[in-house]
């Protein structure tokens, strides 16, 4: 009962015919479900961001989805307006298991910060809770899946490392954006990080 498996935003903006499609991002959902048996824990996050997000690129005069900006808290992608809260686009994925979840973890909800992590917001220290729920039951080891590979998948890992957790991610339960690259980078990091990728 020690081991937790964590579903990064499984949501219809992630998937074909989404704001912010990523390439087959529900091939991986049959594998999910059925994966979801072998954990005593399964935590699912929702990004889950109020309209007119300062991470869309609509909130920021003459930039494009997937340009850089600098924040006060560090340079943030920008992305076309997705996951917008209460929108369909926002929903899980209508296949995805969601009974089986013991905990649904929104991230992203406050107007001037975006949350990659399930752990941390972009800054970096403001934390989502994710942490402390982990610690009261006792979970000491993660296995992630979900979307994406290289943006919330990863920043989720890197915490959960940094956090002391044991974390293996499910590449092949994973699908990526890959912007400039970012799919090599994240593998690479979370390598470097101790993260296991099965
Ligand atoms: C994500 C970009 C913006 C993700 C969320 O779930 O990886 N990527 N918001
Ligand atoms: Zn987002």
């Amino acid at each position: 009962m020690t081991q937790a498996l964590i579903v990064i935003d499984v949501q219809n903006d992630f998937c074909p015919g989404g704001a912010l499609a990523v390439e087959e991002g529900d091939r991986i959902v049959p594998g999910i479900n059925a994966l979801m048996d072998e954990f005593g824990a399964v935590i699912l996050t929702q990004d889950w961001h109020p309209a007119g997000h300062s991470s869309f690129a609509s909130s920021h005069e003459g930039k494009a989805p997937f340009d850089m900006i600098e924040m006060p808290y560090g340079p943030q992608a920008l992305w076309p307006d997705h996951c917008v809260q209460g929108s369909d686009g926002a929903a899980f994925h209508p296949d995805l298991r969601t009974d089986r979840a013991d905990m649904i973890l929104r991230k992203g909800y406050r107007a001037g910060i975006d949350s990659y992590s399930a752990f941390f917001e972009n800054d970096h220290r403001t934390p989502t809770g994710l942490h402390g729920y982990l610690q009261e039951r006792g979970i000491t080891d993660l296995t992630m899946v979900g979307l994406a590979t290289d943006f919330c998948v990863s920043y989720s890992a890197l915490d959960g490392a940094k956090l002391g957790y044991d974390v293996v991610v499910r590449e092949g339960l994973c699908q990526a954006i890959n912007l400039d690259g970012s799919l090599e980078a994240a593998i690479d990091g979370m390598k470097d990080a101790g993260v296991r990728i099965a």
